[in-house]
């Protein structure tokens, strides 16, 4: 870890332009004891970053996970405090844990270092610092955890839209019913209450001839977000195909189940939908809901009932629950 060649800071450079990015810009704490010392990284730093400097490592981790850090530059030369400790404690919490770590080193640190490197410090610097290769593995480390958090970001999103719906953003179908199997099972072997509602929304089509499947599609983004607000944290809702949607609800009896259907129902009729039509939509809901009879019971008989029950909620006049 000599100083950086002008071949790779070349690269980086070229790299740089490459990402079309003119700055990186990003926070970054100093984290050092002698503070003409800290201020003269600083000053190498400047103005592409914004800086700021502690003198306090006593402070480092409230410092730390207070602020939007993207980089903690670490001096190994602290006074009265042991700069690996810093490094663990930031690598301990749960804010910090994957901030990248540079360690700023004197010869004499060498056997420390690597210790420090054990420890997931991303790299360091020996001094005296030299402003290129200082910026170079600055920039190194920022875009590559911005780069690494972009990533499991797109895994994480990849793995989101295989268990929803595009539309709604509420859980898809496969997704319930792999998850109704799992809650029924565990219904059943400890005794648990459990209610399943289905809810169609009323005269749909009508909507869709009148004003269009635009207006249609805006009107089941609405009524999911609505459903969304009326349901408990335990409850889980699914978009089951068209305008139709299940509610799954855990450790819930007849009482708490008619409580939570009837609120959604009347969040849909009670006010009209602004969906762009020059006027307030009015729209209404039928709801099926069946109750987990222990025993023999299963998603496919559950979700059965609670249709049986939604055909008759139709018949009897739509804009109601029926058990
Ligand atoms: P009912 O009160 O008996 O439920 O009448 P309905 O008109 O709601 O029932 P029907 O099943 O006849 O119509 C459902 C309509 O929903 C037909 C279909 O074109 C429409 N639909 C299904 N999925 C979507 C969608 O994603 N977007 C839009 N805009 N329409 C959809
Ligand atoms: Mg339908
Ligand atoms: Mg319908
Ligand atoms: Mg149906």
């Amino acid at each position: 870890a000599r100083a950086m060649t002008g071949q790779q800071i070349a690269i980086e450079d070229a790299l740089r332009a490459m990402d079309n990015i003119s700055t990186v810009g990003g926070s970054i704490l100093i984290i050092d004891t002698d503070e003409r010392h800290a201020e003269r990284i600083k000053g190498y730093l400047s103005p592409e970053h914004k800086v700021d400097i502690l003198t306090q490592p006593a402070d480092a981790v409230f410092q730390v996970t207070g602020a939007h850090y993207e980089l903690a530059l670490v001096t190994m030369a602290l006074t009265d405090f042991d700069p690996l400790r810093v490094c663990s404690q930031i690598r301990t919490l749960e804010h910090t844990r994957t901030l990248p770590i540079i360690l700023m080193a004197d010869e004499s640190d060498k056997p420390r270092v690597v210790r420090a490197l054990d420890l997931g410090v991303n790299d360091f610097i020996m001094r005296p610092v030299e402003r290129n290769e200082l910026s170079a593995r600055v920039r190194t480390q920022i875009r590559r955890q911005r780069y690494a958090l972009e990533l499991r970001q797109s895994v994480h999103n990849t793995m989101a839209l295989a268990v929803t719906d595009d539309m709604t953003g509420l859980y898809n179908r496969r997704y319930f019913e792999r998850h109704l199997t799992v809650m029924l099972g565990k219904a059943q072997s400890q005794d648990r209450d459990m209610a399943l509602m289905i809810l169609d929304i009323d005269h749909f089509k009508a909507v869709n001839d009148t004003y269009g499947h635009d207006v249609g599609d805006a009107v089941l983004k609405e009524f999911s977000a609505r459903m969304k607000r009326n349901i408990r944290g335990v409850d889980l809702a699914c978009r089951f195909g068209g305008e139709e949607f299940v509610v799954m609800m855990p450790d819930t009896d007849v009482q708490q189940a008619d409580v939570v259907a009837e609120r959604v129902r009347q969040a849909i009729s009670e006010r009209g939908f602004d969906v762009g039509v020059g006027r307030p939509l009015s729209v209404t809901v039928s709801v099926g809901v069946a109750l987990y009879e222990g025993g023999t019971d299963t998603p496919e008989s559950l979700i059965k009932r609670a249709d049986v029950a939604l055909y008759r909620a139709k018949h009897e006049g739509r804009n109601r629950v029926v058990f």
